[in-house]
């Protein structure tokens, strides 16, 4: 049988014994499309049934959460951890806590995390989870009942050699001290390496709250740099105004570039005059509040309620809010006013007719499997650390990260013309990914 048959095949069989679960069927067809190639080449992996059995977790688990409010009322979430491949280190991803987390939604994160973190070079295998839970509105101590009850139960499935979680949307700083501390409790360990995104304070990294947006835009700097471009005066516009967001604006603006937009899932913010961080860093980090708020601050500025940031003219578009967030209209309409780039922060936030557009129109598009793979990899470095009882300088780790997203920006772009297709991130990412993933489950036998 052709590559290309087997895939569609095996795509068929993933969407009838996984029914419902349209966003991870959605990465699992962006990937399996660009693998008909590889599996010409390697029959080994047919014969292995290697893409088979990458398409099927390791292990789910789904558990209650209960937790009480502040009122004293019950309340009960639904929480996740899917762990979906271990061949080359323990599972590794983050967690999300927010209303519209199912299984479909952490299946699609713990498959994009696979190749991602094997893209990384790092010894970390993909995993995802997180909780139906709505952080929005809630006080400090709901966020630790929720975050301890969390704990309670998957603390069993973690280790820094079994599991090791981490922030994503909902899930920051904050949170992995309320989860750290209860592991910690429970487990009578001082286990350093079971969580990261920990704070410098006690056993974080430097940069790893930076990282996932501080890599996003060291990618797009090597996309440009390979098409004789740069950063320096382009304008850029950044949706979402979380910890990916805010980090990719300060890379940015670090470089040279002007950030003229950013959002949250209410509206739209249009500062023509370029973003001030500093005012939306202290509304977001610092008094945790919508960003509307922004032009009680800046008085050009506006807020465009519902707006859609896409529509903003820009050279240079960073999607960093979440899947699906840009769309086959808007990836025209951003081609039309003269976009020539984009890198994204977030996972999958582009539809497949998106990303069509972008690479018919020939735009410089990194996938975020490639482009954010910073956070993830900054999280080994944190890792290394632990493991090591270490504390590495701020300068030293940074430069770590822009090696290692600049190593994953040459893999990709030499991998792709080696099937043919220069310039395209999409095929470049996929096949290395798959590739490291699938020597070493070779190389493990049939388990
Ligand atoms: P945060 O929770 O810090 O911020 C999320 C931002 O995205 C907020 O501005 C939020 O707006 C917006 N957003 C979230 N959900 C929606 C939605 N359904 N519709 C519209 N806007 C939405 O999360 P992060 O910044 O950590 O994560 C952002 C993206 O980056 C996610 O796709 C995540 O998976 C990805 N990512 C994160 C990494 C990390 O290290 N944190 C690493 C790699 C990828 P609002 O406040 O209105 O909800
Ligand atoms: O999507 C991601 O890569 C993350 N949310 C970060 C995962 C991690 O383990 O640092």
């Amino acid at each position: 049988m052709r590559g290309s048959d087997r895939i569609e095949q095996i795509y068929r069989d993933v969407v009838r014994r996984n029914p419902g679960e349209t966003e991870f069927h959605q990465a699992v067809k962006e990937v399996l499309e660009t693998l008909g190639p590889v599996l010409d080449k390697h029959p080994e992996y047919a014969e292995h049934k290697i893409i088979e059995r990458l398409c099927e977790p390791e292990r789910q688990l789904i558990f209650r959460v209960p937790w009480q409010d502040d009122r004293g009322e019950v309340q009960i979430a639904r929480g996740f951890r899917v762990g979906f491949n271990s061949a080359l280190g323990p599972y590794k991803g983050g967690l999300r806590f927010h209303p519209s987390v199912y299984l479909g939604i952490v299946k699609f994160l713990g498959f994009e995390q696979t190749f991602k973190n094997a893209l990384t070079g790092l010894p970390i295998g993909g995993a995802k989870g997180g909780a139906d839970f709505d952080p929005k509105g809630k006080s400090d101590g709901e966020i630790m009942r929720f975050c301890q009850s969390f704990m309670t139960t998957l603390y069993h499935y973690l280790g820094e050699y079994t599991d090791v979680p981490a922030g994503d949307i909902g899930v920051g700083t904050r949170e992995i001290g309320y989860l750290f501390g209860q592991y910690k409790r429970i487990t009578n360990r001082y286990e350093s390496g079971v969580l990261t995104g920990k704070s410098p304070q006690w056993g974080g990294s430097l940069v790893r709250r930076e990282a996932t947006g501080y890599g996003t835009v060291y990618f797009v700097e090597e996309m440009l740099k390979a098409r004789g471009d740069g950063l320096e005066g382009k304008t850029c516009t950044v949706s979402g105004s979380g910890n990916v967001a805010l980090h990719v604006i300060e890379k940015l603006q670090q470089l040279g570039a002007k950030v003229v937009a950013c959002s949250d899932s209410n509206g739209v913010i249009y500062d023509e005059q370029g973003v001030d961080l500093q005012v939306l860093k202290q509304l977001k980090e610092v008094e945790r509040r919508r960003i509307r708020h922004y032009v009680e601050h800046r008085g050009a500025a506006q807020y465009l309620e519902n707006g859609c940031i896409w529509d903003i003219p820009c050279q240079v578009a960073l999607p960093c809010a979440t899947q699906n967030e840009l769309d086959e209209a808007s990836a025209r309409r951003l081609v039309e006013n003269g976009c020539i780039a984009v890198g994204e922060g977030a996972n999958m936030p582009t539809t497949p007719g998106g990303v069509r557009v972008f690479l018919n129109a020939g735009v410089a598009y990194a996938p975020g499997k490639a482009a954010n793979a910073g956070g993830v990899a900054t999280s080994a470095l944190e890792m290394q650390q632990n493991a090591s009882r270490d504390a590495w300088t701020f300068e030293y780790t940074e430069r770590r990260l822009r090696e290692i997203m600049q190593n994953i920006h040459r893999d990709c772009f030499e991998t792709a013309k080696e099937f043919g297709s220069p310039g395209n991130y999409v095929i470049g990412a996929n096949i290395v990914g798959f590739r490291r993933v699938a020597q070493a489950m070779l190389a493990f036998g049939v388990i």
